[in-house]
C-alpha cells in the first residue's frame, strides 16, 4: 500500500495545487478550481436542519467540557534540590491537520472529535480536510462543525493527496505539524509515509485500522441491547471487527442474542454491510468475568462494552481498551457522538500502548530549569563528575567556570 500511495504523495509534494486538483478529478470525480475554503464560511454552505444543528450543539458542549478538563494549563514545578527548580509546561502544537473521511457516511462527529481538542489546546492553524461530494461541495454539517471549532481552512480533498497537501503544504494549503484522523487504507498509508519523511517534519496521531467492538455479557444482559451494540459497530464497514464474549451464559441466551441480531439487522439501513460483517464476528464463551476480561485485555479492543452485573466495579479489571462503555444504558453510540469522550481511538490491538485522541494529543510539553548560585554549588560537582566520567570536558568546564567565578 505504501508503494501505491507514494507516487500520489510525491506528486502533490512536487507539483502542489496542480497535482491536488488533478488527483481530486481522478479519484473523487470532481473538477474543482480551488481546493481550499477559508473562513468566514458562507452561511449557505453551513445550512443544517434545526434538529441536527441543536444535536451538534449539545454534542459540542459535552465534548468541549470533557476535553477542556483534560487541558494541562498549569505548569508543573518541582524543586529537586535546594536552588534547583525544574518545571514542565504545555504549549499547543501550532498547526494541525484534521482528516474527516468521506465515503459511505458523512462524519460531522469526527470533525467534532478532532476539532474540539484542537480548539481547547489553542492550536493556531487548524486545517480540516475532507473529500468533496460529487457536486464539489462539502456537507453542510461538516462545514458547520468547521465553523464551530474555528477551523482556519477547509481542504476539499481526500485520500493520500489530502495527507500529502497537509504534510508539505501547497501554494494554497497551509503545511501542518501533525495530522489526525481516521481514514481508508490510502489515508493510513500516506500518514505512515509522511511521518517517516524527515523533510516533511510532521507527526501523526496513531496507526489506524478497521473499527472494532468487544462486548462482554453475563446473565444480567438484555439480549436486544447486546445485539444492538454489536450491530452499531458492524455497520461501519465490511471489515469491522465484532466480538461477543459471554460470561457463563447458557446457550439459550446466546441464541436469543443471535435471533435479535438477525431481527434487528433486517430493519437497518446498512443491512448490506451487516450481511458481510456479521458473519465474520466471533463469540467467545468464558466461565468467569476474570476470564472474559483477560481475553479482552489480550485483544485490546477499540471499544469495550460491559453488559455485566455491577459493571462499574469491573472497570478495575480493564488493562487495555480505547474506551469503555459501562452498564446497560451506555451504548457505544453515545461515545461515538455526544457523551463527551473522543471516538478517535486505537484499533488493531494498539490500545496496548496508545491512548485515544485527547487534548494532550494537540499539545507538547516543554521542560525548563532554573538554578540559583547556591543550587549550582550543590549540583555542579555532581554534573562535573559525570561529565568527566563521559570524557566530555567542555560540559564539565561549563560548570567549573561558574563555580570558580562565584568562589
Ligand atoms: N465508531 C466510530 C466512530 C463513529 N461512529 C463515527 C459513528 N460516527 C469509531 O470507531
Ligand atoms: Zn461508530
Amino acid at each position: 500500500m505504501i508503494a501505491k500511495v507514494k507516487p500520489i504523495v510525491d506528486d502533490v509534494r512536487t507539483r502542489g495545487d496542480a497535482a491536488l486538483l488533478e488527483l481530486t478529478a481522478k479519484f473523487d470525480r470532481v473538477q474543482l478550481t480551488s481546493t481550499v475554503v477559508f473562513p468566514p464560511f458562507a452561511p449557505a454552505s453551513m445550512q443544517v436542519a434545526p434538529d441536527v444543528r441543536a444535536a451538534i450543539d449539545t454534542a459540542y458542549v459535552n465534548i468541549y467540557k470533557f476535553h477542556a478538563a483534560q487541558a494541562q494549563d498549569a505548569a508543573l514545578v518541582v524543586e529537586t534540590m535546594p536552588g534547583v527548580v525544574c518545571s514542565r509546561f504545555a504549549r499547543p502544537i501550532a498547526r494541525v491537520g484534521l482528516y474527516v473521511p468521506g465515503g459511505t457516511a458523512i462524519l460531522p462527529s469526527t470533525a467534532l472529535m478532532l476539532g474540539i481538542p484542537a480548539q481547547v489546546a489553542g492550536c493556531k492553524e487548524v486545517v480540516l480536510a475532507t473529500p468533496p461530494r460529487p457536486d464539489g461541495s462539502i456537507s453542510p454539517e461538516v462545514m458547520y462543525v468547521a465553523h464551530l471549532v474555528g477551523a482556519s481552512a477547509v481542504l476539499k480533498a481526500g485520500g493520500g493527496q489530502a495527507v500529502a497537501a497537509l504534510a508539505y503544504g501547497t501554494e494554497t494549503v497551509p503545511k501542518v505539524d501533525k495530522i489526525f484522523g481516521p481514514g481508508n487504507q490510502w489515508v493510513t498509508a500516506a500518514k505512515m509515509l509522511v511521518q517517516n519523511d524527515t523533510d516533511a517534519l510532521v507527526s501523526i496521531d496513531m496507526p489506524a485500522g478497521p473499527s472494532e467492538v468487544l462486548v462482554v455479557a453475563d446473565y444480567t444482559c438484555n439480549p436486544a441491547f447486546v445485539a444492538a451494540d454489536l450491530l452499531s459497530q458492524a455497520e461501519h464497514g465490511v471489515d469491522s471487527q465484532v466480538v461477543l464474549v459471554t460470561v457463563d451464559l447458557p446457550l439459550s441466551t446466546i441464541d436469543a442474542i443471535e435471533v435479535e441480531v438477525d431481527r434487528q439487522a433486517n430493519a437497518l439501513s446498512r443491512v448490506d454491510i451487516l450481511r458481510q460483517s456479521i458473519p465474520k464476528s466471533i463469540i467467545v464463551r468464558t466461565k468467569s468475568v476474570e476470564e472474559a476480561l483477560a481475553f479482552s485485555n489480550d485483544y485490546a479492543p477499540e471499544h469495550l462494552i460491559l453488559h455485566l452485573e455491577d459493571a462499574s466495579a469491573r472497570v478495575a479489571l480493564v488493562e487495555n481498551a480505547g474506551s469503555v462503555f459501562v452498564g446497560p444504558f451506555s451504548p457505544e453510540s453515545c461515545g461515538d457522538y455526544a457523551s463527551g469522550t473522543n471516538h478517535t481511538l486505537p484499533t488493531n490491538g494498539y490500545a496496548r500502548q496508545f491512548s485515544g485522541v485527547n487534548t494532550l494529543s494537540f499539545q507538547k510539553h516543554i521542560t525548563s530549569q532554573e538554578l540559583t548560585s547556591a543550587g549550582l554549588k550543590e549540583l555542579g560537582p555532581v554534573v562535573a563528575t559525570l561529565a568527566d566520567c563521559e570524557g566530555l570536558s567542555a560540559h564539565a568546564n561549563a560548570v567549573r567556570i561558574r563555580l570558580a567565578a562565584s568562589a
